[in-house]
């Protein structure tokens, strides 16, 4: 019998099974029998604390302290031992180690070094050796040398202080609870090592939704506890950021505007910022959604999204902080009857503009896609599209239209397809991580930042196979180049152990499921097609008729969205040729994404050969099947996984398989009876 923490998933993929092939085993006690890490500090503590019960859960034995001389493993700072060697800011073959970065070698018969220019790196390190050891790999001989890519590696809660959290499927908040910081901070600290384990360095605690409650988070009576959690999190190397409301100098101030060209206002956070760095001396920086969904902004004053960011940024500046701007803004009070107005459009509408004129401190986040987490949608042409301002990917790890932790619905390949997306900005190869991380337009700052998907469940997402999708996030926020499966295996081996069985099933069963839920679901990059404020389950004309800029214009005749520059909204104007020119033919166009771009008849051929609606019959009576086998696939596990966890996720495979079903009915049932078309294969339709 396991213990509770691993039954129940709380471990995640940190759970360090023991080695159970003993000659790797004594390989692996022979090279980790005694351990020197020089130095002093709570990062260096975590680093050796996590070997040290990482070592012994897998080995049976603890290394044992040593002098550095003749410690079998030495880690720390370059420089802090001569063994570690001198500060470097190249690994091998001129590989660059920037601030985060670490090297872990090891030669014939000599110690394993773990070295790196800051404590974070070192801790780092750490977890990547012990990763080594979790996936079964050799140490004989190490020369490891790894950055990341991305100098920012955030996660954003949206979570408020009554302990509830937007759009949250896993339980309640971790931080909050009745209006209150929690007291006990120790499932704070489980998280931040979390964090810390895949290379994540900031977290922001709030919803970008700042209510009242939360608007105080920046007030003398809660930076106590604001500290507090920061200083949880600082000793696992991440970086606290809260999100803070436009309208706080009037709401928290009770000044009588929050015009970012007033001083009386600049002023006002300025001193905020430097009361929040008394608490926190190494805060990160201000989230800020403004002008969105009714959140209070800038154009309140007549002024533009850079005059709010740069206010802010300049009080944060003196303290090396952050302003990290989001770049969701668009009409949400549209009229359904306006056919010129696209959401799609806006983002790039309001920020294009403005490109260049950001102070440095400042990030814009873009959402991955031009409308909000859809299952399918293209890349954000924000992204590449503005070359002289830092960016970040926002993407989004809570499953808030894609099964909500109730259907399996792995992400990482969906955030490949956008990080590999190639922008043309600079010509072929110029890809969306790069745009994201800086690289392709020499920023200093950028990276990536996604919506958590945990909450206080006990095993932190609802869905046991959901923590794939936050393993992923952190690895592709570090190293975007990291392929979808090789990240789902290693993500099994670690939580699961090394059962080929099991880690060829869930792989599968992982890397299939996108598809497998974007198949009965909205088709072919059309999207919505979901039920109003939850956002779960069927209904087609759910969002056809609201103000929200959510439509898809099935007639009896066709369906889709025209944003051509010939006969549509031009949305694809915004992207650089040739992918402008895809987008904008209809033949070229890609068949997932044809109705985001164009209106077609629903006897439109796709490339595939098939119409539409004879694609979106087959895509949803396979789809459904293939979500039943989901059901029957997980069941051949039984017994080979924790027994909680396989009911917790079996529980849900059942409801899945049911779900699709519905979702498969509903959308069939619509567009037969929309377009009077049968099924091919006269399978039943209602
Ligand atoms: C936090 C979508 C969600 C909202 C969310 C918003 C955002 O509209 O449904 O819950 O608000 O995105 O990203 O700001």
């Amino acid at each position: 019998m396991q213990d509770l923490t691993y039954e129940e998933g709380y471990a995640c993929w940190l759970r360090y099974h023991a080695v159970e092939d003993e000659p790797l085993r004594q390989s692996y006690l022979r090279a980790c029998a005694s351990i020197a890490m020089p130095g002093a500090s709570t990062v260096l503590d975590a680093a050796r604390r996590e070997l040290s019960d990482g070592l012994r859960a897998m080995l049976g034995t603890a290394p044992a302290p040593a002098s550095a001389e003749d410690a079998s493993i030495v880690a720390g700072v370059f420089g802090s031992d001569p063994r570690l060697g001198a500060k470097s800011l190249t690994g091998a073959e001129g590989v660059r180690l920037d601030e985060d970065g670490f090297v872990i070698r090891r030669s014939i018969d000599g110690p394993i070094v773990l070295a790196a220019n800051t404590e974070r790196g070192v801790l780092y390190a750490a977890f990547r050796f012990l990763k080594l050891l979790q996936t079964g790999a050799s140490i004989e001989r190490l020369d490891v040398t790894d950055s990341p890519a991305n100098r920012l590696r955030m996660i954003n809660h949206w979570d408020n202080m009554d302990g509830s959290i937007e759009r949250g499927y896993a339980g309640r908040s971790i931080f909050f609870r009745d209006g209150r910081f929690v007291e006990h901070l120790s499932r704070i600290r489980d998280y931040a090592r979390l964090l810390a384990s895949v290379g994540l360095n900031a977290v922001s605690i709030n919803n970008v939704n700042v209510h009242a409650a939360e608007t105080r988070l920046i007030a003398e009576d809660l930076l106590p506890d604001v500290a507090r959690v920061a200083d949880v999190f600082r000793a696992y190397g991440v970086r606290l950021f809260l999100s803070v409301n436009y309208a706080a100098p009037i709401e928290l101030g009770g000044l009588a505007t929050a015009d970012p060209l007033d001083p009386e206002v600049a002023e006002w956070w300025a001193e905020r910022a430097e009361t929040i760095y008394r608490y926190v001396p190494d805060f990160g920086g201000f989230v800020v959604k403004a002008d969105s969904e009714f959140r209070p902004g800038p154009f309140t004053y007549g002024r533009n999204h850079a005059d709010g960011a740069n206010m802010l940024a300049d009080a944060l500046a003196p303290h090396g902080g952050i302003v990290v701007w989001r770049c969701f803004v668009y009409n949400c009070l549209q009229d359904w009857r306006d056919r010129k107005t696209d959401r799609a459009r806006a983002a790039y509408d309001h920020f294009k503009p403005l490109d260049g004129r950001f102070r440095d401190n400042v990030a814009l986040q873009i959402k991955n896609g031009p409308m909000d987490f859809q299952v399918r949608e293209p890349v954000s042409p924000l992204l590449g599209g503005m070359t002289n301002t830092n960016q970040l990917m926002e993407l989004q790890i809570t499953q808030e239209y894609t099964g909500q932790q109730r259907h399996l619905c792995y992400l990482v390949p969906q955030w490949k397809e956008a990080l590999d997306f190639d922008t043309y900005a600079r010509g072929e190869g110029s890809l969306a991580s790069e745009a994201a991380s800086g690289a392709l337009f020499d920023r200093l700052i950028g990276g990536l930042a996604a919506v958590s998907n945990i909450g206080d469940d006990p095993n932190w997402t609802g869905h046991p196979l959901a923590q794939a999708n936050f393993y992923g996030f952190g690895r592709l926020a570090w190293d975007p180049r990291a392929a979808a499966d090789d990240i789902a295996r290693e993500w099994i081996r670690m939580t699961f152990g090394g059962d080929p069985q099991v880690i060829r099933v869930v792989s599968d069963m992982l890397l299939q499921s996108w598809d497998i839920y974007e198949s009965y679901t909205a088709p072919l990059g059309v999207g919505w097609m979901v039920n109003p404020n939850h956002h779960y389950g069927p209904n087609v004309d759910g969002y056809e008729y609201a103000k929200w800029g959510t439509y898809h214009f099935a007639d009896r005749q066709g369906i889709g969205v025209d944003r051509t520059v010939a006969s549509g909204t031009g949305y694809t104007s915004q992207y650089h040729s040739p992918r402008s020119d895809r987008y904008e033919s209809l033949s070229a166009c890609p068949d997932e994404l044809l109705l985001f771009f164009h209106h077609v008849p629903y006897t439109h051929l796709l490339a595939s050969g098939k119409s539409v609606i004879q694609h979106i019959y087959d895509s949803h009576f396979e789809g459904a099947d293939r979500a039943a086998e989901l059901l029957a696939r997980w069941d051949s596990l039984q017994g080979a996984v924790p027994e909680a966890t396989f009911r917790e996720a079996r529980e849900r495979f059942v409801h899945q398989a049911e779900h699709a079903k519905e979702w498969r009915d509903q959308i069939n049932t619509y567009f037969y009876r929309k377009s009077g078309i049968p099924d091919a294969h006269g399978r039943t339709i209602y």
